[in-house]
């Protein structure tokens, strides 16, 4: 009976865990890297943590260059950190702080294809300071919904069950299935 209720838990905790781990993010989307996308505005809602890594699809026409703060302001090509024109060029984000990409074809990047994000560290709250409505509506897809225990389970009324932020909600989640384990409410 209760071997049930532990493998739900299991599955629910490592969905959670996976959900709030590594990201992969395909720059400009459907788009890809091209000319005619604003790379500015297809960032900026969204928050980059080491270990996401991110996705270049273009045709080859188009190259990747990583390059510094200072090229990728003056869109100075020839002069790249590194460059990539397989088609398609995954970056993983291994450090914290900025990083810079341009199309090495002359004239694209101030034509456009120019990237830079802010890379922070993963597991920083302070780093994801937007509500989370995406992550708040989890807990109410697992299929324990009626067998949920109540939030005041053996004394634990102080865990932050309405917590919105991202790093903390698997936490609780996980906090949750343990006491429910524990006191054998969860029986499948
Ligand atoms: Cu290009």
């Amino acid at each position: 009976m209760a071997t049930y209720g532990v493998l739900v838990c299991l599955m629910v905790i490592l969905s959670l865990i996976s959900f709030g781990s590594a990201k992969v993010y395909t720059v400009g989307d459907s788009a890809g890297w091209a000319l005619s996308v604003d790379y500015t505005t297809w960032a900026s809602d969204k928050t980059f943590k080491v270990g996401d890594s991110l996705v270049f699809n273009y045709d080859s026409s188009h190259t990747v260059d990583l390059v510094s703060s200072g090229d990728y302001g003056t869109c100075k090509v020839g002069n790249s950190i590194a460059s990539y024109n397989s088609g398609t060029t995954t970056i993983s984000l291994n450090t914290t702080g900025s990083q810079y990409f341009i199309c090495g074809v002359m004239g694209h990047c101030s034509g456009g294809m120019k990237l830079t994000i802010d890379v922070t560290s993963d597991g920083s709250p302070s780093a994801a300071p937007t509500p989370s409505s995406i992550v708040a509506d989890s807990p109410t897809t697992m299929p324990l919904g009626t067998t949920l225990p109540p939030p005041k389970v053996s004394g634990t009324s102080n865990i932050p069950v309405a917590s919105s932020s991202q790093v903390v909600s698997p936490f609780v989640a996980v906090v949750f299935c343990l006491v429910a384990l524990m006191s054998g409410l969860i029986v499948g």
